[in-house]
Parts: structure tokens; sequence; C-alpha cells
């Protein structure tokens, strides 16, 4: 098997097979993955911007992609996109497609890679970041984050992107929904696609009441952020989503946020790896320790006062119980 040192050799020299091998590395965790995160460590600057596009599945998120990488490329810029999908666990058609349809308007100068979940829950949140430091280590930027916006580590993925898309389109995930996940929260750029289908005018509408509504109520920051209608399948409004992303980056570097985003990502990554450290230690300490659990079982103590006795002793790393 070719060694990790000599694959980043080759993907740093721009061999794509060698940077999907690393990538694939990084997916699966554990040693390896950490051990290719400290020779990425250096050579990433950390400045590449980070675009997250996220919304419910099917809204056209993929295919609204596949033209702003057409656009970022014929602009000159090497974009790379991570489409993570946890509801695809295997390269399933969907992924393909997802694929085939980005890869199709990159023009070759674009990397495209779909991650998927493969079970284990902390893998994911761990991945991304990595993946990113890696595109960016082999010299692609921006780097576009598609995630579907249900789940926390998918909103947790999105909140630390420089510049966060947030998409909708008419009759599903429409306004109301996407306002009770708390993704109007997040959003630098709203996109309601598939405009050329009825009803797209009135989930327009309805933002533009929630951002009135998010104004009174003194929840909305400095930005609001504008709203676009498109239609991804012809590619109408995309030039416009590009506009207004390159807008809210200028806003962030004047207002001197690129860099409280930047620490945001990096705290982001340390507490999702202290969670799963911490985790991992616990799992290990009831499995070794059944008797930790006896009381709990048998109705002597709460399961709470039960987890809170066994943190207290492995935070201050006391014996068994
Ligand atoms: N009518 C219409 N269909 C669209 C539009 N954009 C995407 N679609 C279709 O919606 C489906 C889901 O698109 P996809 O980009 O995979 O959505 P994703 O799950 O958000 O990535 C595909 O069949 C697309 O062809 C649009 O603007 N109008
Ligand atoms: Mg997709």
């Amino acid at each position: 098997m070719t060694e990790p040192g000599e694959l980043l050799e080759r993907a740093v020299a721009g061999e794509r097979r060698a940077l999907g091998r690393l990538l694939s590395l990084v997916e699966q965790g554990g040693e390896a993955a950490d051990g290719i995160a400290e020779m990425v460590h250096g050579q990433a600057s950390g400045q590449a911007a980070v675009i997250g596009i996220t919304g419910a599945p099917g809204t056209g998120k993929s295919t609204l992609v596949g033209h702003l990488v057409d656009g970022m490329t014929s602009s000159g810029a090497r974009p790379a996109v991570l489409a993570v999908d946890p509801s695809s666990p295997l390269t399933g058609g969907a992924i393909l497609g997802d694929r085939i349809r980005m890869d199709g308007v990159a023009g070759g100068r674009a990397f495209i890679r779909s991650m998927a979940t493969r079970g284990h829950a902390g893998g994911l949140a761990l991945a991304v970041p990595a993946a990113l430091r890696l595109f960016e280590t082999c010299g692609f930027g921006p780097l576009v984050v598609e995630t579907v916006g249900v789940g926390q580590v998918e909103v947790d993925v999105t909140r630390t992107a420089d510049t966060t898309v947030v998409m909708m389109a008419p009759g599903m995930g429409d306004a109301v929904q996407a306002n009770k996940a708390g993704l109007l929260e997040i959003a630098d750029v709203l996109v309601v696609n598939k405009a050329d289908r009825p009803g797209a005018e009135d989930t327009r509408r309805d933002l533009e009441h929630m951002l009135d509504l998010s104004r009174i109520t003194g929840l909305a920051q400095h930005w609001r952020p504008e709203i676009i209608m498109t239609t991804a399948t012809t590619g109408d409004g995309a030039d416009q989503v590009q506009t207004a992303i390159q807008a809210h980056q200028a806003h962030l570097a004047d207002t001197g946020q690129q860099e409280a985003r930047r620490q945001a990502r990096i705290r982001q990554e340390v507490l999702d790896r202290v969670t799963q450290h911490l985790g991992t230690k616990a799992s290990q300490y009831l499995s070794t320790n059944p008797d930790a659990l006896r009381e709990a079982l048998n109705g002597d103590r709460t399961p709470a006062a039960t987890a809170a006795k066994i943190s207290k002793r492995l935070l201050s790393n006391q014996p068994p119980i």
C-alpha cells in the first residue's frame, strides 16, 4: 500500500486519484486520519473561503452548486466541493448522480467529492474539517460544503462556514420549516430555487416576512440576507447567487469577521474532538466496569445521578467505583 506521505506529495502535485485516496482515509477516521492531519498541519493556511450550501433534500443544492462551481472556475478559481449526505450511506445512485452532474460543468479545474457517514456518528464532524484542510493543501479554494439542513452536525458544519447559503424550494421544506429548523438564523444568502414551479413567489414573500419579524424582535444581526430566486436546472439566477456570496465575503472582510469565523471553525473542531474522546472513554469505562451501572440498574440511584458520579470519576481520573 502506498504510504500516506507519498500520497500527499502526489496529491499536492495535482494527482486527483491520490487526493481521493487520502480523503477515503480521512473519512475512515482513526490513526491513519490523524497521521494525515499531522502531515497537513502547517501546509494549509486556513484562509480559503468556506461556503456552506444547505437545505432540505431535493431542493436543488447539487444542481445549483454545479453552476456555482462553473462560475468560479471560469473566473480562475479552483473550487473543491464536499457533498455531505448522511442519508446515503452507500455510494448509491444519488451520490454518483451528484458527482456526474457537478463534474459535467466543472471543466476539470474543480474537485468534487461526496462523503457519507458510514454509520459512525462522530465521524462526519471530524472528517469534514480534515477533508477541507486537505483540499486547501492541494491548492483548492473556495471550499464548498453541501449539507442537508437537518441534524446538528450538518447545522454545525454550516454555522462555521464563512458564507452560508440556505436553499429552499416551493412546497418542500419551505420558509416556515426552514425557520423552525433554525436555518434562517444562519443564512447569509437565501435562495428560493425551482422558481419555475408554482408557489415560489409565495415562499419568497413568507421569507421576507420572517426576516422583517426577526428585525423587529431584534434577532437579525448586521447582515440581512438577500433572497434570490433561481431555477437551478437552467442556471437562471446562479450568477446572482455568486454575486451575493461575494458581497457577503466582502462584508466579512470589511468588518473583520473572517477571522472570527475561522476561529469558530477551529473551536468547533476542537469541541467535536473532545466530545468524541470523552464519549469513547465513557463507553470503555462502562464496558470494563459493569458494576458502575449496578445502582442505576437496581433502582437505588437515578440514571442521571449515576452518570454524574461516573463523569466525576472519569474527569478526575479516579479509580472505578
Ligand atoms: N423544476 C425544477 N427542478 C429542479 C430545479 N433544481 C433542481 N431540480 C430538480 O430537483 C431534483 C433534486 O435536485 P438536487 O440538485 O439533487 O437536489 P439536492 O438534494 O438539494 O442536492 C433533481 O431532479 C433536479 O433536476 C429547478 O430549479 N426547477
Ligand atoms: Mg445533493
